[in-house]
């Protein structure tokens, strides 16, 4: 990280200009948490689960041949989240919404997320519009009719709703229509961002890929925090080559200290 401390010092220095910052997150913001990417080998790979792709689960067409399987897939997923801990890098994110919507205005900050996991919110995010929806919320197939995970019960896979259908994570597969609230609460957001960060994604999947591009054509600068190269890295105005429990920690530190303004308590 200490190569970068110069575009750390550059991007600081944005922050404390910008008058409404968006920033976009995805699963590698949770894997220093402990929780698998997508397109990463998982380090902390369950053997069960080892032998199917991820990709290929995340799919209605999944959920229709094999509905089982893909419960017990998002089941065995929310029991991880539940076990594991919102790392420096959320907590960073919960900061920065305190600061810049305290130094400015509720609109002057606005987290994207893709991730389902809530581990924004647990890290003191406030505003967090969630693009994939949340593993938290399950719905019934044939009603629609959503519940709190906790009002589901999980003794039989798949989960029979009470109403003729099966009960399924209100999470977007491929192929489906992200939720209309949350894609219009991003374009608001994108019509007023001039910074954009994008944090811990692999920029793959649409219409979340090209939210970066969306933003730099409405005039906004760019920054990508990332582990790896991926394909914007050589298209956004600065890349911070790192993991973002180092580098987002590192970067309010630095925006405050430019600022002069004391770090705010944990509330
Ligand atoms: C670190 C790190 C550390 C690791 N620090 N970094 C246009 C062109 C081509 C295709 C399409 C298109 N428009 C739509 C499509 C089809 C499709 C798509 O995008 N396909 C592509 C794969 C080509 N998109 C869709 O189908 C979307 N729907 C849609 O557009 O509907 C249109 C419609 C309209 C009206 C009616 C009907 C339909 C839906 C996409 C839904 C994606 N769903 C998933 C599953 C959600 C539930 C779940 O979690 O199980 O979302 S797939 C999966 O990928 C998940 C993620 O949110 C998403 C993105 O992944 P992410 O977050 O980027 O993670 P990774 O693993 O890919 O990357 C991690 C990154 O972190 C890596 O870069 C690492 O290096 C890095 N990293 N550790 C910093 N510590």
């Amino acid at each position: 990280m200490a190569d970068c401390a110069g575009e750390i010092d550059r991007v600081a220095r944005w922050l404390c200009e910008a008058k409404s910052v968006v920033v976009l997150t995805g699963a590698g913001v949770s894997a220093e948490s402990g929780l698998a990417t997508f397109r990463d080998p998982s380090e902390h790979g369950d053997a069960l689960w080892s032998k199917y792709d991820p990709m290929e689960l995340a799919t209605i067409g999944a959920f229709e041949r094999d509905p089982e399987l893909v419960t017990r897939w998002y089941h065995w997923r929310f029991t991880k989240c539940a076990e594991v801990e919102p790392n420096p890098g959320h907590h960073a994110l919960g900061e920065l919404e305190r600061w810049l919507t305290q130094r400015r205005s509720p609109e002057a900050f606005t987290l994207v997320t893709q991730n389902i996991d809530g581990l924004h919110q647990r890290g003191g995010s406030r505003r967090v519009v969630e693009l994939h929806g949340t593993i938290h919320t399950w719905r019934c197939t044939k009603t629609g009719r959503e519940r709190p995970l906790a009002d589901v019960s999980f003794d039989r896979f798949p989960v029979a709703s009470g109403h003729g259908g099966m009960m399924r994570p209100c999470v977007v597969w491929f192929g489906e229509a992200l939720p209309e609230e949350a894609l219009a609460l991003t374009d608001a957001a994108l019509e007023r961002c001039d910074l954009f960060l994008s944090v811990g994604t692999s920029s793959t999947v649409q219409p979340a890929a090209s939210l970066v591009e969306v933003a730099r054509q409405r005039g906004a600068k760019t920054v990508e925090i990332n582990r790896d190269a991926t394909p914007i890295t050589d298209h956004v105005d600065a890349a911070l080559p790192g993991v973002s429990g180092e580098i987002l920690p590192a970067l309010v530190r630095r925006t405050k200290e430019l600022a002069g303004t004391p770090p705010i308590a944990d509330t």
